[in-house]
């Protein structure tokens, strides 16, 4: 007798993950377009005609991967249930605080950092930093807010697509 089978994944290979993950952080208050700056304030001094357009359809290619989807839905919920309070200690305060000391929130960002070559942690590395556009708005809402994931989400995110595009220039694909 053979063992019953868990059903097809509804979700497998479709475009509702990636509409998902979109969605999700537009709940967050990140939109496609805040992304598309950052990786346009990334790259526009290395590809002199890079084009907001150009910009945005990379952000949209790496929200296509599965290991970026997962890792997006992954670290909003954690945000969203600290911010519920349902969380148990010592996680709670430590998420709530954006505790340096805690670095699981960097850790899952680096699974999409690293998905376009090791360019992706030069670009991380200085969005983290200087936390330009959307980061330094999530970063700034720590008050009312637990943004913990968010702001290493949407850096890697970018530093991801920023990747993508460097790579593209230098294929003469742009
Ligand atoms: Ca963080």
């Amino acid at each position: 007798m053979s063992v019953a089978q868990p059903k097809e994944n509804q979700y497998t290979g479709s475009p509702l993950l990636k509409r998902l993950a979109i969605t999700w952080l537009e709940r967050r208050g990140v939109t496609l377009d805040d992304i598309a700056s950052l990786v346009y304030e990334v790259q526009r001094k290395y590809i002199p005609h890079l084009t907001m357009a150009a910009c945005r359809e990379s952000v949209e290619r790496v929200l296509e991967k599965r290991e970026v989807q997962n890792a997006i839905f992954t670290g909003i919920a954690i945000d969203e249930l600290a911010e519920k309070g349902l969380l148990d200690e010592p996680l709670y305060t430590m998420l709530k605080n954006d505790d340096g000391l805690y670095g699981i929130d960097e850790i899952l960002a680096l699974s999409i950092v690293n998905i376009y070559g090791s360019i992706g942690f030069t670009n991380f590395g200085y969005l983290d930093k200087v936390k330009p556009g959307i980061i330094g708005v999530v970063n700034g809402q720590k008050n009312e807010k637990v943004n913990t994931f968010l702001d290493d989400l949407v850096a890697a995110v970018a530093a991801a697509a920023s990747s993508r595009l460097a790579h593209r220039d230098r294929d003469g694909l742009l």
